[in-house]
């Protein structure tokens, strides 16, 4: 049975819902109601370990780009991605927790991210797609989290979308270079498309009738459209993309509705989407297996960036003890 709010917590509630309408800011000293705190710490938390999982799919090309040049961006861009990473774990702190126990909520399976980043990249034409697409899709969906109710939330994701509409046009600028080359790269590109599709839209979340967060998240300006919603704007998006591209996307049910105004789509599987978020995707194991490799050759890097943070604070204490 709940318990029942006393006269003070109603009055708190009633200012924070105020600021909420107001569609102000929440900020980390501010009261808040522990759903809204809990909600705000499992997405951002989600959000971030995307962004460091994010790293490995199109990482395994660094060492395989075709040019110094195309080496060089996806350099960057990886690296963003580890930035992303820490302004959004940066973010969740602000709420209480520890980053690097939301490392080993991660590294457990306590924790999820993306779907999306289980898939595998067996091709040179996925560093474009993901760019297109998967950033395509991010972007779609964290513009208007720029205006989410949780001040620190709001403002890591301006960086964020600044960075991702870079990568989305570097994504799209690869494959439209391979789509005027032979024959064979045409191909690959096709061939990458069909295979990122659907997992793309996938991202967006389950369709609002399953979706259990989203009404509260809503409420709270956590969110400020539905996972249905943010789909429907990115497919009105990307399908003059594909056009000016010259791929086709493997939807036989896509086609412009002149009534609507948008385009009509086919269903995702939202089994494989299921199957995927529980840990049975291509690729779960080996994201996971890889981040804790990580995790455990980086234990010399922490432990020395931890002892050199100390004795800087030693060599900065006054002399002769506490102050
Ligand atoms: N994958 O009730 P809802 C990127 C979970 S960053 C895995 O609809 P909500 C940058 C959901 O968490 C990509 N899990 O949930 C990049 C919930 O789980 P729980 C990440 C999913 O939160 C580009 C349950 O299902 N972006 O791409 C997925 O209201 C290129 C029920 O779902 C963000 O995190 C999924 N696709 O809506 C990096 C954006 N969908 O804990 C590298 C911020 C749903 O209740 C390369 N997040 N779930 O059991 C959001 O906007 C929302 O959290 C949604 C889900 C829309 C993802």
């Amino acid at each position: 049975m709940a318990v029942p709010a006393t006269a003070d917590e109603e009055r708190l509630n009633a200012e924070f819902e105020a600021v909420v309408d107001r569609q102000e800011r929440i900020e980390p000293r501010d009261w808040m109601p522990e759903g809204y705190r809990k909600t705000l710490i499992r997405q951002i938390s989600q959000h971030a370990h995307s962004e460091i999982i994010g790293m490995q799919p199109e990482g395994e090309w660094i060492s395989r780009a075709p040019s110094l040049r195309r080496k060089a961006i996806l350099l960057a861009k990886v690296q963003d991605e580890a930035g992303h990473g820490l302004y959004l774990y940066s973010a969740a702190e602000t709420l209480g927790v520890d980053r690097a126990d939301l490392t080993r909520r991660l590294m457990s399976g306590a924790q999820k991210y993306s779907s999306i980043f289980n898939y595998p990249t067996p091709s040179y034409a996925d560093v474009g797609t993901i760019g297109w697409l998967v950033d395509g899709a991010a972007i779609c969906n964290q513009v208007p989290l720029c205006r989410s109710s949780y001040g620190p939330y709001s403002r890591a994701m301006i960086r964020i979308c600044k960075e991702e509409s870079f990568h989305q046009r570097q994504g799209y600028e690869l494959l439209m270079t391979m789509m005027r080359g032979t024959g064979e790269q045409r191909a690959m590109v096709q061939e990458s498309v069909d295979r990122w599709w659907w997992p793309s839209l996938m991202m967006f979340g389950p369709p609002d009738a399953d979706s259990p967060n989203t009404e509260k998240s809503m409420r709270w300006g956590i969110k400020r459209h539905t996972n249905d919603e943010l789909r429907q704007r990115f497919v009105d998006m990307t399908v003059p993309q594909a056009d000016a591209l010259g791929v086709t996307l493997p939807d036989p049910e896509l086609a412009w509705n002149p009534e609507r105004g948008r385009y009509d789509f086919g269903e995702p599987d939202w089994a494989e989407l299921t199957r995927v978020i529980k840990g049975d995707g291509p690729c779960n194991a080996e994201r996971i297996d890889h981040r804790r490799r990580a995790h455990e050759e980086g234990a010399w890097v922490r432990e020395a960036a931890a002892a050199f943070a100390a004795r800087g604070r030693a060599a900065a204490a006054p002399a002769g003890g506490e102050s």
